[in-house]
């Protein structure tokens, strides 16, 4: 109370809000012209997985026309997408990378 603090009043309880930061899924795309190998070597280069992992997703994106290929905060998936991008270009493969948030 607002007078002199004997304090009789209501305590409110306010929940602590933790909030997380969204996620955002990196997604790669299939075309027709990059070579099956070039993605393999993004993968390994730019995400960290074993030659397996890395022909598993290919072909995943091959077959199905997208996969996520990790899940990361913005500022990391936007630095994947941009040295994904960025490496296709240079090689000349129309290959494309997005992001979503999850
Ligand atoms: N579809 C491409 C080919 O047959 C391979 C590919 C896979 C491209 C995954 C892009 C992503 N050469």
């Amino acid at each position: 109370d607002k007078d002199d603090d004997g304090d009789v009043g209501i305590a409110v309880k306010t929940r602590a809000r933790t909030k997380r930061p969204p996620l955002y899924k990196v997604l790669l795309l299939n075309d027709d012209y990059t070579p099956m190998e070039f993605v393999v070597l993004i993968l390994e280069r730019f995400f960290g997985l074993t030659h397996a992992q890395a022909f598993e997703i290919m072909l995943t994106v091959h077959k199905k026309g997208v996969a996520v290929v990790g899940v990361f905060s913005h500022e990391i998936a936007e630095t994947k997408v941009t040295q994904v991008m960025d490496f296709a270009r240079r090689h000349q493969h129309p290959l494309q990378c997005t992001m979503e948030k999850e």
